[in-house]
C-alpha cells in the first residue's frame, strides 16, 4: 500500500526517466532503433531498476498509467530527436493488462496526435507478459486496430514461459525478441543454442523479423549473424543510455 502510494507520486512528481538501449544491424552496423527502459529517479535512493518497482504495480490502475506515461515520453522523445535529425524508431514495453485496458487505444491515437512529426510505423509495442492474455480474440482485435494506425508489434521474452507459440500464430507482430536469458548462455550450452536457433528458423516460417537481446560479446553477434538473425541488442552494443547521452553515442558509433 504505503509503496504503491509512493509510486503513485513519483508519477504525479516526475520521477520516472527513461533510458534507451540501441538496436542494431549486424550487417550494416545500421542503428535500426531503441528500447526505451524506465528508471525511478529516486529522491533519496537514485536511480532504481525496473525490477524494483514495477513488479508492485502488476495488475493495478497505476500500471496502466505508468505505462501511458511511458508511451507518452517516448514519443515526445522521438519527436525531439526528430526534429534533431535522429529519426529513428522507438520501442516500448507494454504490459498485457494495459493492451486489453479500455483506453488503450484512445490513448496511442491521442499519443501520436500530439507528434505529428514521428511516423507511427516508428512506434514499436512490445507486448510483455502475454500469457496474461486472457481473451486472445480481444487482444488480436486490439492489436489490429493499432496497427491500421501504423503502429508495430513485438513480442518480448520470447521463448519464455510467459511467450509461446500459440502467441506466435495468433498475435499480429511484425518482430520476435529472442529472450535474453538464452541468447546470454547459448556460446556455452548447446540447449540454449539449440532454442536461439529454432526461435530464428521459427520466425523465418512466420515471416517475422527477429531479433535478440542480451548481445554480450562480438562472439554473441557472430554465432547469431551465422544462424540467421541480423538484429542485436545488448551490452556488447550499448547499455541502456540516458536521454541526453543517446544522440552523441549514436555519432560515435557511424
Ligand atoms: O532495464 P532493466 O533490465 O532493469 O529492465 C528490466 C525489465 O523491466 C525489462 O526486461 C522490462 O520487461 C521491464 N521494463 C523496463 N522498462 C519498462 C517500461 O517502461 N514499462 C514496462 N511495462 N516494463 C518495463
Ligand atoms: O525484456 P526486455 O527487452 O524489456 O529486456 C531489456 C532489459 O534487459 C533491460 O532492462 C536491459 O537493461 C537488460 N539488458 C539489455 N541488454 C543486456 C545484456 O546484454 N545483458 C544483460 N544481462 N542485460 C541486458
Amino acid at each position: 500500500r504505503k509503496e504503491l502510494e509512493q509510486l503513485r507520486h513519483a508519477l504525479a512528481n516526475d520521477e520516472f526517466v527513461l533510458y534507451y538501449q540501441p538496436k542494431v544491424s549486424l550487417d550494416s552496423g545500421d542503428i535500426i532503433g531503441a528500447e526505451a527502459l524506465i528508471r525511478w529517479c529516486h529522491p533519496e535512493r537514485g536511480l532504481v531498476p525496473p525490477g524494483a518497482f514495477l513488479p508492485l504495480l502488476h495488475g493495478t490502475e497505476l500500471e496502466n498509467a505508468v505505462d501511458e506515461w511511458v508511451i507518452n515520453t517516448a514519443l515526445a522523445q522521438a519527436s525531439a530527436w526528430h526534429d534533431a535529425g535522429l529519426s529513428m524508431r522507438v520501442s516500448v514495453n507494454v504490459s498485457a493488462g494495459y493492451l486489453l485496458a479500455p483506453t488503450f487505444y484512445s490513448d496511442l491515437a491521442r499519443a501520436l496526435q500530439c507528434h505529428t512529426n514521428v511516423p507511427p510505423e516508428h512506434l514499436e509495442l512490445e507486448v510483455l507478459e502475454t500469457a496474461a492474455i486472457a481473451d486472445m480474440g480481444q487482444a488480436v482485435a486490439i492489436m489490429q486496430r493499432c496497427r491500421k494506425l501504423g503502429v508495430r508489434f513485438a513480442l518480448d521474452d520470447f521463448g519464455t514461459g510467459y511467450s509461446s507459440l500459440t502467441y506466435l500464430r495468433k498475435l499480429p507482430v511484425d518482430t520476435l525478441k529472442i529472450d535474453q536469458s538464452f541468447v546470454r548462455d547459448m556460446l556455452n550450452d548447446a540447449d540454449d543454442l539449440g532454442i536461439v536457433e529454432g526461435v530464428i528458423q521459427l520466425a523465418t516460417v512466420f515471416e517475422r523479423q527477429v531479433i535478440a537481446e542480451g548481445v554480450e560479446t562480438l562472439q554473441h553477434g557472430a554465432v547469431l549473424r551465422r544462424l540467421g538473425c541480423h538484429l542485436v541488442q545488448g551490452y556488447g552494443i550499448a547499455r541502456p543510455l540516458a536521454a541526453e547521452a543517446f544522440p552523441s553515442w549514436c555519432r560515435q558509433w557511424q
